[in-house]
């Protein structure tokens, strides 16, 4: 069976409501993990943040909890080099993880996270979804692909996230998101629906909030 990938849809005001309510709710940076003895309890619900170095992970983040230097973001790539922990109100961890395919990076870093990336993807109970964001200029690129293999070895399931938005025209974007849809469907741990977003312009923010409330 061919999986459509379609856009999420837009969800009812109740669960916008309820969404807008939880990423009201106080946020902080818990801590930055370099090694699995590291990682705050699994005692509460969990989502992380994949995607190539400089694709607006951190962007996002802020953008969500609505606090603009929360999750550092810069023009800097690589710049997040640990597992960083949010708390999202009481109930939630949100994980920003560190970007991978950063070309300057020496090998024996990239093997060290690696290592790190997939023991934590593989090892989180918690860990309800993976949002894979993807550069909407660019589409889904070989270390992507990488990710989610690995996500679909750890059975994690992984919904795509199209960020930057604002920078492409939407008959362009038309072209790359048949590009993911197509790379997708060789995924099993795909989630069936994609976000668009944009950090800068607000676009997709409270549908991806919404997602992330409904989430149990
Ligand atoms: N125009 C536009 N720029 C964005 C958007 N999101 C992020 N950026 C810019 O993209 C650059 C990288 O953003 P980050 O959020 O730091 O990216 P990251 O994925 O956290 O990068 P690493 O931590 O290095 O892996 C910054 O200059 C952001 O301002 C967006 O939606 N629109
Ligand atoms: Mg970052």
């Amino acid at each position: 069976m061919q999986i459509p990938f379609t856009l999420a849809e837009q969800p009812d005001e109740q669960i916008i409501e309820a969404a807008r309510v939880l990423f009201a709710g106080e946020t902080e940076f818990l801590k930055g993990v370099v090694a699995m003895d590291g990682m705050p309890p699994d005692d509460r619900l969990e989502v992380c943040f994949a995607g190539r170095s400089n694709v607006g992970k951190s962007s996002l983040i802020n953008a969500l909890t609505g606090r603009k230097g929360l999750a550092r973001a810069s023009n800097t790539p690589g710049r997040t080099q640990e597992i960083n922990f949010f708390t999202l109100a009481e109930s939630h961890y949100l994980v920003d993880l560190p970007g991978y395919g950063y070309a300057n990076a020496p090998l024996a870093v990239v093997e060290k996270w690696q290592r790190l990336l997939k023991q934590y993807l593989s090892g989180r109970a918690t860990l309800r979804r993976a949002f894979v964001l993807v550069d909407t200029r660019h589409g889904i690129k070989p270390v992507d692909e990488e990710i989610m293999t690995l996500l679909d070895k750890s059975a994690v399931t992984f919904q795509v996230v199209m960020t930057k938005a604002d920078k492409v025209k939407d008959s362009d974007q038309v072209k790359i998101l048949d590009q993911v849809r197509e790379k997708l469907s060789k995924h099993p741990a795909a989630y069936p629906e994609l976000v668009m977003t944009s950090a800068e312009k607000g676009d997709g923010i409270p549908l991806l909030r919404s997602i992330i409330a409904t989430l149990t």
